[in-house]
């Protein structure tokens, strides 16, 4: 390395410096401090090492832990430390390369079906998964239910492998047993029921009823997880040899796949396992919302489309046997659990109700009684809890407005809810005979739904940060119908991506047993090609489908995929932003058939989207959608190709002339029909009309600022001075918004006005214990205005890598931002910050200064303004 190069690293990435010359490790920092396990983190060490030597070492340097789990798949430990301290001892010990902190999760399970063909597949071939093994990494299975025999892991079971990581304990404090039942939450027998169900009750199944299952059961009865119970769990279907491994986490959008879940998910990839993931359920946030893992490159993210139809329940008063009034809920409880006859009674019969009808506790007994309470006023939990108190056992709403709304949320509760007119009609029953009694029969009426098969709200835009296509494809998710906990209601209907992921699991196992694919005699990242160009776009016009950054390849239709003779590469063009755009392509097709076939390529372009309006992203609603095109010369319009040989077509984009360069999406399909077969595929294709690398991606509106948690003072100015003390709340918070994801974050102290090296203080150690550099940041947007860190003890590391305490004294804080596709090793890639003046000062003379701070401003509600999605 030249002396030049030199100065470069030391004035730019200078704990880069420490990190090489010492041979520390990398300590990664979480852009939100809230999302992290305390003192838990996952350990990477060198590959020759094992996980028995590094905890040696670890113990060796008096470092006392308590050790979590052996994550060899990623050649990580993950540790619980005694001490904030413990991590940056360990990232001295040799051989210990990486340590990341310990995310928390919360998925978004319940964001709240019969599309794409596999009824027909499974008629038509009889193939129902036999053979193939699906992992389910979730919060476990409640397999006493009748669509899962009532059995584990005995001799004919469905589920034949499985364990239970989280236990009787939480995601914080796992208890692993052998038992992943679960009774709690029941996305994992929601998803699982997608996948497998063979219920003979109401005549139920999933979409691969003879797959074996492996359930993992990695989430905690508060729907809460962790990186290393994850990536734990994709290591035990690992093991168990799984075929398909299926995995969901709607998660914030951070958009980079370098994290160690994501390192996780591509290594399984590589190693031929099948990795089905939920894209998130940030449909409403706007563009670039991917999110982590589900932006990995090797595995398969899949959003959703709405289904057809829901299915509707009905209730029968006592007074009129023939009459049925429909009722929706999210879960049959009401049916299995208080079929009836049951009495049941106007909770609040004051003659004008008001709007907020079961708002207040009840002076009324309802014991063993069914309330029935009118909506609105407050949500339908608080209504819930006041009626439980006053003894009811279960809870009718009925609507304030003139429909039948589709679902109200899960509650422990057996709850449903009847349109208004029902409503009046049951009150005056009641009023008629006071002893008057429902049941709840089992019948089901299909209700359509009018965005069916259309892509559902929830479900995330891409791209990701780097331009490519996520999701890949889209599967029905929303209003689905499938099994629970039994105690919960044994049946459910929910939304959501997870769902999607599951149809697509159990849909790819169909799949490899009708063409007797196994884990190792295939490639899935071929798979995965080719259900991303056998799916059918999905039309918003019947002049054009929808973008293809919410629906990737379009809808999963396995038909297609298996009746297909082409094999195509790549399955995605991706033509990237205006400055790197990529736009001749090359296109193979292979005819794997036995006869000659023509194929004949088409252009089918999609409307381009905006979302990035006054320096900042808006959210979906205020997306801006218009017939922006790119222009496509295709090398030929058709080609004989005859059995056993390859085409090639060359395909030159030219960007859409007309469109302005503020990051929209412009997309499209080149469509291949395949004469012979009568099939056609439809490569999906997709770029951004702008210069990435220019985005402002530190915002200034708001622009960055340094708060005070203990008054809420924020300071603004570049020469304004904020005084801190360091005792109680009165610490600095720096506050920013990063208008694109960054790799890399890095912040900096220096001695006020000195911005050399001889200025430097160090790098500020935050909450966690330790120091930048930060990697991966998401994008903010409306839904997260403002990224924080807090810096709320003196300590900083110093350029040796050990921490010291500031001095009092005035200082600045350099933030320095990697700009997107930017060298670590270019200080011209880097957007900067000087923030204005902290001067720390002894707690015991806080009159030291001579100068006040002027010209604050005052926020109200600071700690409900920034907290990421979980
Ligand atoms: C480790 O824990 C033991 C027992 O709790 C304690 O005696 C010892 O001082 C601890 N060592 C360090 C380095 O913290
Ligand atoms: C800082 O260093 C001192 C002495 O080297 C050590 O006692 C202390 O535990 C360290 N604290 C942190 C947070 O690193
Ligand atoms: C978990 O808790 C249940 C109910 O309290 C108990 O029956 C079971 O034995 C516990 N399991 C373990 C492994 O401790
Ligand atoms: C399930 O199917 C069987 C045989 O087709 C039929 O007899 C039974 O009534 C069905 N049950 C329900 C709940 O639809
Ligand atoms: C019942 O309605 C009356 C007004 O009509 C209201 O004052 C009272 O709070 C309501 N009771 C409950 C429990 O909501
Ligand atoms: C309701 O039931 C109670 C108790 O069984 C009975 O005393 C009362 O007469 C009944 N009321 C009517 C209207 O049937
Ligand atoms: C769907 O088409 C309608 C009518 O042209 C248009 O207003 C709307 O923006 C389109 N929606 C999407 C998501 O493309
Ligand atoms: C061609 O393939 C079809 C279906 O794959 C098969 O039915 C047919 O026998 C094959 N024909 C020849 C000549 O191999
Ligand atoms: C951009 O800002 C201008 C001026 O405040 C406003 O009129 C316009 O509606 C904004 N555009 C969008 C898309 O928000
Ligand atoms: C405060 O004023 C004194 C005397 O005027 C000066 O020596 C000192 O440096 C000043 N301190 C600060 C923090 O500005
Ligand atoms: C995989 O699919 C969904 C979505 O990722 C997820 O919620 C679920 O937990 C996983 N398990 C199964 C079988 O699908």
């Amino acid at each position: 390395m030249n002396i030049l190069n030199k100065i470069i690293i030391y004035f730019f990435l200078l704990c880069y410096i420490f990190s090489t010359a010492l041979g520390d490790a990398p300590i990664s920092v979480l852009p939100d401090d809230t999302n992290a396990l305390d003192k838990v983190y996952i350990i990477r060490y060198s590959q020759a090492l094992s996980p028995k030597i590094v905890l040696d070492r670890i113990r060796d340097a008096g470092i006392n832990y308590t050790h979590r789990f052996n994550l060899e798949i990623i050649d990580s430990i993950s540790l619980k430390l005694n001490e904030n301290d413990d991590v940056i001892r360990c990232s001295k010990i040799s051989g210990i390369e990486h340590i990341w902190p310990v995310r928390k999760f919360k998925p978004r399970l319940f964001t709240a079906h019969k599309i794409s063909g596999v009824d027909v597949f499974r008629q038509r071939t009889g193939f129902d998964g036999t053979g193939i093994k699906v992992g389910i990494i979730d919060n476990g299975l409640d397999y006493t239910h009748p669509a899962f025999g009532n059995c584990f892991k005995t001799p004919g079971c469905k589920t034949q492998f499985g364990f239970d990581l989280v236990g009787n304990g939480t995601s914080d404090n796992p208890m692993p047993d052998d038992d992943p039942l679960e009774t709690c939450e029941g996305h994992g027998t929601h998803v699982a029921g997608i996948v497998a169900a063979d219920d003979h009750e109401l005549n139920f199944t999933g979409v691969a009823p003879g797959v074996t299952l492996g359930i993992y059961r990695a989430i905690d009865c508060n729907s809460n997880t962790v990186d290393d119970l994850l990536i734990q769990g994709l290591q035990l279907a690992k093991k168990d040899n799984m075929d398909i491994i299926n995995l969901s986490l709607g998660g914030n959008f951070r958009g980079w796949n370098d994290t160690p879940l994501g390192i996780a998910v591509n290594k399984l990839a590589d190693e031929g396992f099948v990795i089905v993931v939920a894209a998130s359920n940030l449909g409403d946030e706007g563009l670039f919302t991917s999110g982590d893992p589900d932006s990995s490159a090797n595995i398969i993210s899949v959003g959703d489309v709405d289904n057809i139809q829901y299915l509707s329940f009905v209730l029968v008063p006592s007074s009129d046997p023939k009459k049925e009034i429909l009722y929706n809920t999210d879960h049959l409880s009401l049916r299995y659990r208080l079929p009836g006859p049951l009495p049941i009674v106007i909770a609040n019969t004051t003659a004008n109700l008001p709007e907020n009808d079961g708002c207040n506790s009840y002076n009324t007994d309802f014991t063993n009684k069914i309330a029935l309470i009118r909506r609105g006023g407050c949500d339908f939990n608080t209504k819930i809890s006041n009626a439980v108190a006053a003894g009811a056992i279960g809870v009718v709403f009925y609507n304030d407005v003139d429909t039948l709304i589709r679902a109200i949320p899960l509650n422990e509760t057996p709850d449903a809810i009847i349109s208004d007119v029902d409503g009046e009609y049951l009150k005056q029953q009641i009023r008629e005979n006071e002893n008057l009694t429902v049941t709840f029969p089992d019948k089901m009426v299909a209700i359509p739904l009018t965005n069916a098969g259309k892509p559902s709200s929830e479900s995330s835009w891409g791209p990701t940060f780097e331009f490519d296509i996520k999701p890949d494809l889209l599967a029905p998710g929303g209003r689905i119908f499938s099994t629970f906990p039994i105690n919960l209601g044994k049946y459910a209907t929910i939304d959501g991506t997870s769902m999607a992921a599951a149809y697509t699991s159990g849909t790819i196992a169909l799949y490899m047993q009708a063409n007797g694919l196994r884990r190792g005699n295939f490639d899935p990242l071929k798979l995965r090609d080719l259900l991303v160009y056998t799916a059918t776009p999905i039309h918003n016009t019947t002049k054009f489908p929808f973008s293809v950054d919410k629906q990737g390849g379009g809808l999963l239709n396995i038909n297609e995929a298996i009746k297909t003779k082409a094999v195509i590469q790549p399955s995605k063009l991706l033509l990237n932003d205006s400055a790197h755009f990529k736009g001749t392509h090359q296109i193979t097709i292979t005819n794997t058939g036995n006869m000659t076939t023509k194929y004949t390529f088409n252009h089918i372009p999609t409307p381009s989207i905006r979302g990035w309006f006054n320096n900042t992203w808006v959210n979906t609603d205020s997306f801006v959608i218009q017939n922006h095109f790119a222009g496509v010369k295709l090398s030929k319009h058709s080609v004989l190709v005859r059995p056993g040989k390859t085409a090639r077509i060359t395909v030159k984009f030219t960007q859409p002339t007309n469109m302005p360069n503020d990051f929209g999406i412009y997309s499209g399909y080149i469509s291949i029909k395949d004469s012979a077969q009568r099939t056609t595929s439809t490569i999906p294709y997709l770029g951004v009309k702008g210069d990435i690398h220019k985005i402002p991606i530190l915002s200034n509106n708001p622009p960055p600022d340094i708060l005070r948690p203990s008054d809420g003072v924020v300071i603004v100015k570049p020469n304004q001075i904020g005084q801190f003390t360091f005792t109680g709340d009165d610490f600095p918070v720096f506050e920013f918004t990063l208008n694109y994801g960054t790799r890399f974050l890095i912040m900096e102290l220096f001695k006020s006005g000195d911005f050399t090296t001889s200025g430097f203080v160090g790098i500020p150690i935050f909450q966690t214990g330790f120091s930048n550099p930060s990697f991966q940041f998401p994008r903010n947007g409306p839904a997260t205005p403002v990224a924080q860190k807090p810096w709320s003890s003196r300590l900083v590391s110093d350029i040796n890598g050990g921490n010291v305490t500031v001095p009092d004294g005035q200082y600045q804080l350099l933030l320095k931002i990697l700009r997107p596709f930017g060298n670590p090793n270019n200080r011209n890639d880097f957007v900067t910050w000087k923030s204005p003046i902290i001067e720390i000062i002894d707690p015991s003379n806080t009159s030291v200064s001579n100068q006040t701070t002027t010209q604050t401003t005052t926020k109200t509600g600071v700690s409900t303004k920034n907290q990421w999605r979980g």
